[in-house]
């Protein structure tokens, strides 16, 4: 197994957010993705190498280019526009899916145009911890590409991705790695995307919401109660050209290691079905037994499991870390997943 990683994220943290005069815990810490790569180092899972730069090309096919550039320039911006650096965080205290029908000119309209929420930070660093996180996923994408007998591939990125939309960022996520992972591979042939985070991927849901060469198929808790609330329904089905190619499993909050299996057995034979060229995972590790935002009941041993169903399809395969907070399990979980590959 590839591993792809680098430490350019490490500009991206801050543990101490306050939002509207609140105090809050920023869980997407640099930590996790240090946990995981302790873990996979120390398994041997495989060569851990830098990500190539791929440049913003490729980033451009998954994202609008003004969202680009705000995300590239919104500190700047932000100095410049209150007179002194500081991390710009979107001015409401609950997620939207409203948004007013063009980008404002000043400053705290364009900041709050591009989310959907308001606890995600851009902070000095988060651009460029965002561009290497994508780059890791085009890489990974690459070496599955190239072939040489390579048939999977982690990208270890961070911040994660799956949230974020063509031209909104949210739920931690500002560059939607797998999606653009995705769109790269789609020079080849079809894919299919499998989204495991306990959370919906909205982000890649809408980006190939009407693509008819891109199969999602996502399963997580039931957005009636959990994050991302507006998006991740059953009846979300595709559009245009790309309808019946969205598929949804919601899920009950406390699902565990064999009702997930059986569920995660329907989408795999959806994805058979459509027999892709690639298989893209969003492998979010939140869906873990005791994790610190996530519910779901997902053991390690589970992980392995679930790792092991999928990798039975025989696809060439680009695993793209998303979520994962409970730092003392998710390098085991990590690493049981990843090795259930080594047969592929
Ligand atoms: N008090 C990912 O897992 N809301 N994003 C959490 C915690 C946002 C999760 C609230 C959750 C976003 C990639
Ligand atoms: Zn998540």
């Amino acid at each position: 197994m590839h591993i792809i990683y680098t430490d350019r994220h490490h500009g991206h943290a801050t543990e101490n957010l306050v939002i509207n005069g609140q105090p809050i815990e920023y869980r997407e810490t640099p930590a996790r993705a240090e946990a995981i790569l302790a873990a996979v180092r120390a398994a041997q899972l495989g060569p851990i190498t830098h990500p190539v730069d791929h440049g913003l090309a490729p980033i451009l096919a998954a994202h609008d280019a003004d969202f680009v550039t705000h995300l590239r320039t919104a500190y700047a911006q932000s100095a410049a526009y209150f007179g002194e650096p500081r991390p710009v965080i979107a001015g409401r205290d609950d997620v939207t899916s409203d948004r007013v029908p063009r980008c404002p000119e000043d400053f705290p309209g364009r900041r709050d145009y591009y989310t959907y929420d308001y606890e995600d930070p851009i902070l000095e660093g988060t651009w460029d911890a965002a561009y290497w996180s994508a780059q890791c996923a085009l890489t990974a994408a690459d070496l599955v590409r190239n072939g040489n007998g390579i048939r999977s591939t982690y990208a270890l990125c961070r911040p994660p991705g799956h949230h974020a939309m063509p031209d909104q960022y949210g739920g931690f996520c500002y560059l939607n790695n797998v999606a653009i992972a995705a769109r790269s591979l789609q020079a080849d042939g079809p894919v299919a995307i499998l989204d495991l985070d306990y959370h919906h991927g909205n982000g890649t849901q809408a980006i190939f919401y009407e693509d008819p060469a891109a199969l999602f198929c996502s399963l997580h808790a039931d957005p009636e109660w959990i994050y991302p609330f507006f998006w991740g329904r059953a009846n979300e089905r595709g559009a245009g050209a790309g309808l019946g190619l969205n598929r949804n499993w919601p899920l009950p909050l406390h699902i565990d290691d064999a009702a997930y299996l059986a569920v995660l057995g329907e989408a795999l034979g959806v994805i058979a079905d459509f027999a892709p060229k690639y298989l893209l995972v969003s492998l979010g590790l939140d869906a873990a037994e005791g994790d610190l935002i996530g519910q779901f009941r997902i053991t390690t041993s589970g992980f392995h499991a679930i790792g092991r169903r999928i990798a039975a399809l025989g696809l060439p395969t680009v695993i793209v870390q998303e979520g994962g907070y409970r730092l003392d399990t998710l390098g085991d979980n990590a690493v049981a997943f990843l090795k259930a590959f080594e047969t592929l």
